[in-house]
């Protein structure tokens, strides 16, 4: 499922939420521009002013969402990237960045949002970024990742890649979805395990990267869990907030500031869509 992002669930962003490096920092021991250079395998001392991007507000389909394109920009200046919102949006947009000579173009339609790295004609999209940044905090939130069990709950595009990228990290990942067909695929694909009862899953996992909109209750959560969950929307209870040791997500920034960073880098022969 392709959850569409509302004006709502990204109001304020990052303004407001100026305490998500605190939240960060609590869960993982990091900020969020030190997992994204991580992400990327980049140096801690990256110098990232000396490049530039442009973010294209996108017209087609669904349209513009409100703050979408701001939000994204702030993401990326706080960085130390140098960006902005083009004036022009769709092909008027990507005409006038190229024009500029943008090292860097965000752009989204309501299928696929990318970072697009005009130098070296190469792409990294929004889902690989959101499932090695999430993989990364729970990496980090953890305290390392190498043997542990870890659940990926959802088969989808966020949570395939996530599975992956978690094995080749060297967890023992099993993935869990509601849709039986879609985590034995996946599982197959990646010859990692699959559990079939999702609330059995969670409640047999202290690690979890969670990449649906799922709400699961606190009940099924153990003591102690460390739960990455880039879903939107988010819904965690009471009992899952006193159980859990950390619950980390937010609506944009982590996947955002990992796309950046890997449209810088290209970590591993990047397609845009795996690792
Ligand atoms: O430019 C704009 O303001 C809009 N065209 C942005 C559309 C943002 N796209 C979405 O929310 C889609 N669901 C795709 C996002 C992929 C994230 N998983």
């Amino acid at each position: 499922m392709m959850t569409r992002l509302t004006p709502d669930l990204i109001a304020g962003v990052p303004d407001d939420d100026i305490d998500l490096d605190s939240k960060l920092m609590k869960g993982t021991g990091k900020t969020m521009k030190e997992l994204a250079l991580e992400a990327a395998e980049l140096d801690q001392n990256t110098d990232l002013s000396k490049y530039t991007a442009a973010v294209i507000p996108i017209t087609s389909g669904m349209g513009v969402i409100g703050g979408f394109s701001k939000s994204v920009d702030a993401i990326v200046r706080r960085l130390g990237i140098q960006s902005h919102v083009t004036v022009g949006t769709d092909v008027q947009g990507f005409s006038e960045a190229l024009v500029d000579g943008v090292d860097l173009i965000f752009m989204a339609d309501d299928s696929m949002f990318v970072a697009y790295n005009v130098r070296k004609n190469k792409f990294i999209s929004n889902h690989f970024g959101t499932a090695l940044g999430y993989s990364v905090v729970l990496k980090n939130a953890a305290d390392g990742i190498d043997g542990k069990d870890v659940l990926v709950i959802g088969a989808g595009y966020v949570g395939s890649r996530a599975a992956k990228i978690l094995r080749d990290m060297g967890a023992n990942v099993s993935i869990t979805d509601k849709i039986t067909e879609k985590s034995h695929a996946v599982g197959k694909e990646l010859g990692i395990s699959v559990i079939d009862d999702v609330d059995m899953a969670i409640s047999s996992h202290k690690y979890i990267l969670n990449a649906t909109p799922a709400i699961f209750p606190g009940r099924l959560i153990m003591n102690g869990a460390v739960i990455s969950t880039p879903g939107v929307p988010h819904y965690f209870d009471e009992e899952a907030w006193n159980k859990a040791k950390a619950i980390i997500h937010d609506p944009l920034e982590i996947g955002v500031a990992t796309m950046a960073t890997c449209s810088i880098a290209f970590p591993i022969n990047n397609n845009g869509e795996s690792r």
